[in-house]
């Protein structure tokens, strides 16, 4: 905890970025403390984005008490503790590598960055300046659902015994439409890719997290279904329809991921992220199986956890619907009482009040920059499977069977 802070129990909080996840972000900085008793404060100071008027607006909305149209003034102001960069993929590095130098904490939304090279010198950055007391994380959110968070727990007790098998989908659909218009997650030069580091890099962390395994090697195959997209026209967020009377741009990431994964046990997980599940809106689902039973889990579900004890007395077995919103459940206490479901908006507002609370205590949160690098490193192994055959590709930079993707 910096000088300032300790002195004002206040954490100002500067941001870039004002889309979607810089919506999710503002109304967890600005609802974490009412709901959770945090050592520091958090003040949304000032956000940054590059169009005067829309920043403008933003901030109004968000609750911020200033912006600018220079990320660099937030870096550079001494009264802001901590950067928050809520903006695609190709300008994680570069703010988070002056947010660091200049000694102010970081949360970087996921992936951490579009390249392995970018997120190991951004992760050596973190490391340096952990040892001056500042605090990093990536913000793969989908940890801190509460019924997920319980999976992790059931897990590590031995509810489902020993891990025999991982299996993991993440189903969009908001880009069937072949006239769903051109967007930043659609051009490789601002995201890095398509479906794969967008949604499968959420089911590749959760997984290694619930099982505490990495994934060793992949294979897989990346497929563009859909080659050009239309100008957005009056199209806003995600999906909608764009202007099919102008020219049409091409889309130069993957519509969709499919990889099968060998986790550093031997366990072996099938992988499915896309944005072409017609009628499937936000359905991220992991299902674990092992010796004593399974937990299994879908985000369009997300206050439920279905476990299935086969210890249980025989006719007796079955999944167990688990309404994760008791006591015990983790998060939980802090809102509503029992039966009286969280929404996606929760999983943000946990994830800051464990990054302001490990600020505030000088512990460091998770996921790291290192964990994010793991799943950099996975992420380029399966565009690297993708561009070699669908063979099977180490995450481990040392293996000699890991190639460089080209993509
Ligand atoms: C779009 O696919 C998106 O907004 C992702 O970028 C987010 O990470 C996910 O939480 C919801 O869907």
């Amino acid at each position: 905890m910096t000088t300032t802070q300790a002195r004002a129990g206040t954490l100002n909080v500067g941001m870039i970025g004002y889309g979607f996840m810089g919506a999710a972000h503002s109304h967890a900085w600005r609802n974490a403390h009412r709901f959770f008793d945090l050592p520091l404060t958090p003040q949304l100071r000032t956000l940054a984005g590059r169009t005067e008027s829309a920043v403008a607006e933003a901030a109004e909305r968000f609750g911020f008490a200033s912006h600018t149209t220079r990320w660099q003034d937030v870096v550079e102001d001494p009264e802001i503790d901590i950067i928050d960069i809520c903006t695609p993929g190709d300008t994680h590095y570069e703010i988070a590598m002056a947010a660091l130098a200049a000694g102010k904490h970081v949360l970087c939304e996921k992936p951490l960055a579009n390249s392995v090279e970018q997120s190991e010198e951004m992760t050596a950055a973190a490391q340096r300046a952990r040892a001056q007391g500042v605090r990093s994380l990536c913000g793969f959110s989908y940890r801190r659902t509460p019924a997920l968070a319980y999976a992790r727990q059931l897990i590590s007790e031995g509810a489902v015994g020993e891990i025999r098998q991982i299996r993991a989908q993440y189903l969009q659909d908001w880009l069937s439409d072949a006239d769903a218009p051109m967007t930043w997650r659609l051009d490789k030069d601002l995201a890095g890719s398509g479906a794969l580091g967008d949604i499968g890099a959420h089911i590749i962390d959760l997984t290694q997290w619930l099982t505490g395994q990495r994934i060793a090697e992949v294979s897989g195959t990346l497929q563009t279904v859909i080659p050009t997209r239309p100008s957005a026209g009056t199209a806003q967020g995600l999906g909608g329809r764009g202007d099919t009377s102008g020219e049409r741009h091409n889309v130069t990431v993957d519509d969709l991921a499919l990889f099968t994964a060998r986790f550093e046990t031997g366990i072996l997980g099938s992988f499915e992220a896309t944005r072409m599940a017609q009628g499937r809106k936000n359905a991220m689902r992991v299902e674990i199986n092992g010796s004593a039973g399974s937990v299994a889990f879908d985000f369009e579900r997300m206050n439920e956890l279905e476990v299935y004890d086969a210890t249980a007395a025989g006719g007796r077995q079955g999944f167990t619907r688990v309404l994760t919103t008791e006591p015990e459940h983790p998060y939980a206490a802090n809102w509503w009482p029992t039966g009286h479901g969280l929404g996606y908006e929760h999983t943000f507002t946990h994830q800051i009040a464990d990054l302001v609370t490990a600020i505030g205590e000088g512990t460091d949160p998770s996921p790291s920059f290192e964990e994010a690098l793991q799943v950099q490193r996975v992420l380029t192994a399966i565009e690297a499977s993708s561009e070699h055959g669908s063979s099977w590709q180490s995450t481990d930079p040392q293996s000699p069977t890991s190639q460089e993707s080209t993509r």
